[in-house]
């Protein structure tokens, strides 16, 4: 987006200014029993010994029913003010879109939040350290989710009715501007406060006054001789679904058609020589329409995909629905020796990770590249005891995960040894966020958390959120990018490039809802999940 267009943005709304609208005589009242009310920041109330006793019997009846908040969103007791005129001032930040088209609604806070395991360590009170067992730790995993819980509320578009559009929230959405981003920031807010299907909401009657965040672009790496993606392509299925088939992806050809312009144009725009997929249909149709499509868009034939390995369907995860799996530019990288699997029970409830060794066309040592997608945590329901959730913050099927990661170790140790075959990278949707179980498996037996090395994340910096992946408002990392040691030497750079997470999903390729007029053939929600992309000496 350029600067114009933002400013362009503004000027067009300058006059919808929430403050106008504010009782200027309003009294800031205590948000919680017992809490002091916050500093009035606002603007000088009117002195009122001058009016009359009529007026001030007005005013003591406004002022019961309006309430100012202006400090943090955790120390408000909501539930004492249903049904009043809330004023919530200074800037909020948009934090979930989930049910924006179809509700009208947003969720906002002070700040983005942090998913609590993404810094938080379960069984480490010092994130540095990588314990994979018990839950010493959890009680401040469940501090922080409750502080969460509370740091945020809805805002309404004052109706009930569904997929209302244009949205009355941003009646400028497919006109002038072309997204919602999570991360824009709203500047304050007024309504009645309302419970709605159990749900507090702000019911705001006029367009919220905004600033929108930026789309990035393409994250820089250094200088890298080789780049290597990370990308969940979100169900890339060639097999329409037709409601009976189980087919995961599109609906229609239509939709079909529109899914592979948005992974294909993020994919040209992560501009890597390597990219693992993850959620591919498994089949090796979904591998050669995509790769066929990618040469088609940038005219060349530069793409090729490595194809399923042998042995694949019958080993464990390999009977799953959707695969991983690896294409690359074959301008840049040759593929060394065949592409093959990691063979363990540990995957027999995920997916079958797939192994490709590389080299650059020009010439310098071999690299590895392990492509996984680790069990979800969703699913519950079915986990056997071993992975029932277990309050800990880390859902279900974490003991799943965590023996999938070890897994990884083991094949490494077993296959990775040489120093001709040591440069090995492990990539993909490992379904856990920093500080869980299944990371710390992997740092504790060596490799090296290519977002860490990097500065990116370190697990007590306070300030930035590292995120991949948006889940009920909060920001976390799903897809990560190790190294083994005499590989992480010659890493360039590492960074997410954040497409998808933080824009709407009425954005994505699906027609049933979505407003036609937002529709773009681009990179943006092009997937549920941000790619990951790291640059490498060759
Ligand atoms: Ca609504
Ligand atoms: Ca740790
Ligand atoms: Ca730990
Ligand atoms: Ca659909």
């Amino acid at each position: 987006m350029s600067h114009t267009h933002t400013h362009r943005w503004y000027f067009l709304f300058p006059f919808v200014v929430i403050s106008a609208l504010l009782c200027m005589s309003c009294t800031p009242r205590p948000t919680n029993a017992g809490k002091p009310a916050p500093k009035d920041t606002g603007p000088k109330r009117v002195t009122e010994s001058s009016v009359d006793q009529q007026k001030d019997a007005k005013k003591a009846q406004s002022r019961n029913d309006k309430v100012v908040i202006t400090g943090d969103l955790n120390s408000v007791d909501w539930n004492s003010h249903v049904g009043k005129q809330i004023v919530i001032k200074g800037d909020l930040m948009i934090i979930d879109t989930y049910d924006l088209a179809r509700r009208g609604q947003i969720k906002v806070a002070r700040n983005r939040l942090p998913v609590p395991t993404g810094r938080i360590d379960p069984n480490d009170a010092d994130p540095r350290e990588n314990s994979i067992q018990g839950g010493s730790n959890v009680a401040k995993v469940t501090a922080a989710q409750k502080r969460n819980d509370g740091a945020s509320i809805t805002i309404d578009d004052s109706t009930a009715d569904q997929n209302v559009f244009p949205l009355s929230l941003f009646p400028e959405l497919g006109k002038t501007y072309p997204t919602i981003r999570i991360g824009s920031i709203v500047h304050g807010v007024s309504g009645r406060l309302i419970k709605e299907r159990n749900k507090l909401v702000i019911q705001s009657n006029q367009p919220l006054q905004w600033t929108p965040a930026k789309r990035p672009e393409r994250p820089d790496l250094g200088k890298p001789d080789i780049t290597v993606a990370s990308f969940n392509v979100l169900n890339y299925f060639t097999t329409i679904d037709d409601g009976k088939n189980k087919a995961r992806g599109a609906d229609s050809d239509s939709e079909l058609s529109r899914q592979e312009e948005k992974i294909t144009a993020a994919i040209e725009g992560l501009q890597a020589d390597v990219i693992g997929l993850m959620e591919l249909e498994n089949n090796i149709d979904a591998e050669q329409r995509l790769v066929a499509a990618l040469n088609r868009k940038i005219g060349k034939n530069l793409y090729k995909g490595c194809g399923i390995p042998k042995g694949f369907d019958e080993s464990p995860g390999g009977d799953d629905s959707i695969r991983v799996g690896i294409i690359y530019r074959a301008d840049r990288v040759s593929p060394v020796g065949e592409v093959s699997l990691v063979d363990d029970e540990a995957f027999s409830i995920a997916r079958t990770p797939v192994v490709q060794t590389f080299v650059s066309t020009q010439g310098g040592r071999p690299f590895t590249v392990i492509v996984n997608h680790f069990k979800s945590k969703g699913g519950a329901s079915n986990a056997d005891t071993a992975n029932k959730d277990k309050g800990d913050g880390q859902a279900a099927y974490n003991a799943a995960r965590r023996a999938q990661s070890l897994a990884i170790c083991d094949y490494i140790k077993q296959n990775h040894q040489d120093t001709e075959q040591s440069r090995v990278l492990v990539i993909g949707d490992l379904n856990a966020y920093q500080q869980e179980d299944p990371i710390d498996a992997l740092r504790a037996n060596g490799l090296i958390d290519l977002h860490e090395q990097m500065g990116q994340s370190t697990p007590t910096d306070s300030r930035d959120v590292d995120y991949t992946f948006v889940y009920y408002a909060q920001s976390g990392s799903l897809d990560h990018a190790f190294a083994t040691k005499s590989l992480a030497e010659d890493v360039t750079g590492v960074s997410i490039w954040h497409i998808n997470a933080d824009e709407p999903r009425f954005m994505d390729y699906n027609q049933e809802y979505n407003p036609e007029s937002v529709y773009s053939a681009d990179a943006y929600r092009s997937s549920d999940h941000d790619p990951v992309l790291i640059g490498l000496k060759k």
